[in-house]
């Protein structure tokens, strides 16, 4: 693990002095005025954090380290006779803060490579789950369950020096990420494939791996599984599963207690679980209309139907985002370029023709753009992957990319616990008649 390691903590001693003189220089600086409105609505477009791994602009989409998704589609190396990204070159991205070199994202795979194994015993405890149990539960049960390979945990018994943190931090992260893609995988062969499972093959990427284990040896498919793990690995800070992570990690939590609660907020259906969503709709519309291909004009109508019934149509709309998200129109690309003919990849084009004036004449909704989820579960459902409740764990694979990079972040650059100020309507209401004091602490 010797470069990665070396090179992250030459970053994180340099950033360290960085934001100390940063912040005693300019640390009394505004950066913005919060409304009474945002306390109520979800903290919305308050700046109080920092995450250096990526950053969402609203009209561009997310930027990895400064780099965009068409620019890390061209830029990061890509497998032998494929040219979709390794995402194991995104990690090295996010944790180093420089564009690797094919040797470097090798050397990342091989670390994953090495590090696979997983204890019996993280098997035994998804095994005493009912089938019937949601794959997401299974996964954080099952991350869970190997936190008692956690180092961090064990130094922090042992009494380690805080300026130390970030080093067990780090290796929980490689070995939980190096063991993921065989938990997830280990769960969807239980749960839809009999109990069949794969061995993993160690000569093959991250990604390309996971496909394997999952049951999928199609070149075409491991490309996807590439693509799909590298645009679903972060998405800057403030998101429910990043926020969740790095809130929990803030009270020093292990990377593993961190992770779990992260992806407890990513199956949440506002969030992750809305790739779930989405398939589930649009396979209820087809049932409902009698047609694997529905007009616009029928489309239109179950929207509307969604509509009046008080529902959301997932994978429309963004908490930050106001335009089409790029890895939507990633996702579309590929499947111009791998499988143009799909019928459900064509609903989803046509689902994304009829929507965004539906959402925008209602006049309240602020993003009529689909999202990330609105495109996954048709790429997926083509290569026969179609149990659409295992798609959020596809997704929390690829977000620990990101979050446990962030967390390394936050253990080296000494972040303290998060404890924001919360205040009651009473106080709020005494504030307005001018008889009390709203104040932070
Ligand atoms: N369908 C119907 N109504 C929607 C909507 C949608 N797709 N998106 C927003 N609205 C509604 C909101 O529910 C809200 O209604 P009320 O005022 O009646 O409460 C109103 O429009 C204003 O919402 P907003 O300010 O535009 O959106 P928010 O920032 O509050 O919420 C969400 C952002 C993503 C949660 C929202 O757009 C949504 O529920 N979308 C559908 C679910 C989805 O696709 N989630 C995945 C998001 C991306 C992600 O995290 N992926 O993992």
């Amino acid at each position: 693990m010797g470069i990665l390691k070396d090179r992250f903590k030459a970053k994180a001693d340099e950033m360290t002095v960085e934001i100390k003189n940063l912040l005693k220089e300019h640390g009394n600086k505004t950066i913005g005025e919060v409304h009474l409105s945002q306390v109520y609505q979800g903290m919305r477009g308050i700046t109080g954090l920092v995450s250096e791994t990526s950053l969402l602009d609203a009209q561009e989409g997310i930027r990895f380290r400064g780099y965009s998704i068409p620019e890390l589609r061209e830029k990061l190396p890509k497998a032998k006779n494929g040219d979709e990204p390794l995402p194991e070159g995104l990690f090295y991205l996010m944790v180093v803060g420089d564009l690797p070199s094919t040797e470097e994202v090798n050397h990342v795979t091989e670390i994953f490579q090495r590090r696979s194994h997983v204890p019996n015993h993280v098997f035994a405890a998804i095994d005493a789950l009912p089938l019937e149990t949601h794959p997401m539960t299974m996964y954080v049960i099952g991350v869970m369950a190997l936190q008692t390979e956690s180092y961090f945990a064990k130094a922090y018994a042992e009494g380690i020096n805080k300026k130390d943190y970030w080093l067990p931090t780090f290796d929980d992260t490689i070995l939980l990420i190096a063991r993921l893609p065989r938990i997830a995988a280990y769960i969807y062969r239980r749960k839809y494939k009999n109990n069949q499972h794969i061995n993993p093959n160690g000569l093959l990427d991250w990604a390309g791996n996971f496909a394997h284990m999952l049951g999928y040896d199609d070149e075409s498919f491991m490309e996807l599984m590439r693509l799909y793990m590298t645009i679903h690995a972060d998405h800057e800070g403030g998101n429910v599963s990043a926020h969740a992570t790095h809130l929990v990690g803030s009270a020093l939590g292990d990377p593993y207690l961190s992770y779990a609660a992260g992806m407890n907020g990513l199956a949440g259906p506002l969030h992750g679980l809305a790739n779930q969503e989405v398939i589930k709709w649009i396979f209820e519309m087809q049932e409902e209309l009698k047609t694997d291909l529905p007009t616009n004009d029928q489309i239109a109508g179950y929207v509307q139907k969604t509509l009046s019934e008080g529902k959301v149509v997932p994978g429309y709309g963004h908490a930050v985002l106001r335009k089409t998200d790029p890895r939507f129109t990633a996702q579309m690309e590929f499947a111009k370029k791998h499988i143009p003919d799909d019928p459900l990849v064509k609903t989803v084009w046509n689902i994304y023709e009829t929507v965004p004036p539906i959402l925008q004449s209602l006049g309240k909704i602020k993003n009529p753009w689909p999202n990330v989820d609105a495109h996954s579960g048709a790429l997926l459902v083509h290569y026969g992957l179609v149990e659409y409740e295992f798609y959020t764990v596809l997704f929390a694979v690829s977000r620990s990319l990101g979050v446990l990079a962030s967390l390394c972040w936050d253990r080296a650059l000494g972040l303290p616990i998060e404890r924001p100020k919360s205040v009651t309507t009473e106080l709020v209401k005494k504030w307005l008649e001018g008889k009390d004091e709203i104040w932070g602490e």
